[in-house]
């Protein structure tokens, strides 16, 4: 996303980069071993980043309490004995107002084209009320069905359900929804209930070599990445509406070979000089803040120091804007 300054980025390569080498490598894999395509579905904040972390082991999308936090499709790959699983993590669905909101949502739902099978994340009732499907469930089960594709519906946060059985009328309830090809609870926080869920995918997949090679983790950029480690911070430090309103762009990447780090120039995108002075903060300890934790996070997925200098530009009311969200990074 953002500038076309790419000197020292190492992107992760794509399925379509591989070597034809690693393509007749990956056919000689173990006859009955599956490989395939899941998209992972659901509301906003029912836990699908931390889910598709949690299986691969791996924090490639990033998490918040705030509803939509996610904005672009990534890939995350599971390889297991079993062969591997292409997931892709989406937006929450949700009503779209603005450019921002529409893209995301056309970003949910264009990814059920092509996939194999299909996740749908849902979280327990608040209440013991009878499960009740919202508009965003419904959308997302008519495109599937639409599709053709088939589904595993995973019951997520079951950690917070002190009283286990009362899971029984919440698993008859969604069953009574739809045809699921099978309904798994799981707690992505805590691990539990996943090798479960993974187990039912791979039963709904094609046998097949694998469709990325092995040390594949995802289709995104160090780069891409990075940003989303940045704007992270800003869902979890900032109030109120303000996260919606702010972009990440990467500016400049400059490896430092003979000190074994990296240095990273990036932009926080706000659409108003009031936002702008909320960012800094009071003698600019709120942006302070946000670096420091920021470059821990991005050192991490790096391996090596990062160093992170921030700025804060205002683009005027950018997420109503379809040229805007595209310079900002949310085209495909
Ligand atoms: N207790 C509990 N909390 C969870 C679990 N999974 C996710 N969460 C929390 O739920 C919140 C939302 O998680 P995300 O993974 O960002 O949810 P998401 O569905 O990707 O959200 P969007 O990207 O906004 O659509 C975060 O605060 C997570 O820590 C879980 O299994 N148990
Ligand atoms: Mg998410």
């Amino acid at each position: 996303m953002g500038s076309e300054i790419d000197e020292g980025t190492e992107p992760v390569p794509t399925t379509d980069e591989r070597s034809a080498a690693d393509r007749s490598n990956a056919a000689e894999t173990v006859a009955g071993m599956v490989a395939g395509t899941v998209a992972i579905l659901g509301r906003p904040n029912v836990g699908k980043s931390t889910l598709l972390n949690q299986i691969v082991g791996q924090k490639l999308a990033i998490v918040s309490p705030k509803p939509q936090t996610t904005r672009n499709r990534i890939v995350g790959v599971w390889n297991g004995p079993a062969g591997q699983i292409v997931f892709v993590d989406t937006p929450g669905v949700h009503s779209a107002r603005g450019a921002l909101n529409r893209f995301m949502v056309d970003e949910a739902l264009g990814a059920i084209e092509g996939v194999d099978a299909a996740l749908l994340v849902v979280e327990p009732p608040q209440s013991s009320a009878a499960v009740k499907i919202a508009s965003a469930e419904r959308q997302i089960l008519d495109a599937l069905r639409t599709a053709g594709t088939p589904v595993v519906l995973a019951i997520n946060k079951v950690d917070t359900v002190k009283d286990k059985p009362s899971l029984f009328p919440i698993l008859k309830g969604w069953e009574e929804i739809s045809n699921f090809s099978a309904l798994v609870p799981v707690s992505a926080r805590k691990g539990s209930g996943v090798a479960g869920l993974v187990k039912e995918l791979c039963k709904l997949l094609p046998p097949g070599p694998p469709l990325y090679a092995a040390d594949m983790l995802t289709d995104r950029t160090e780069r891409f990445l990075a940003a989303e480690l940045i704007r992270e911070q800003l869902f979890l430090s900032l109030r109120q509406e303000l996260p919606y309103a702010t972009a990440v762009v990467i500016d400049n990447w400059e490896e430092r070979p003979d000190k074994n780090d990296v240095v990273i120039d990036a932009s926080i995108v706000v659409e108003r000089d009031s936002q702008k002075s909320i960012v800094l903060g009071k003698g600019g300890t709120m942006i302070k803040d946000i670096g420091t934790r920021a470059r821990a996070e991005v050192s991490t997925l790096l391996d090596r120091p990062a160093h992170l200098r921030l700025f804060v530009k205002v683009a005027p009311e950018w997420t109503s804007s379809p040229q805007s969200i595209a310079r900002l990074g949310y085209d495909r």
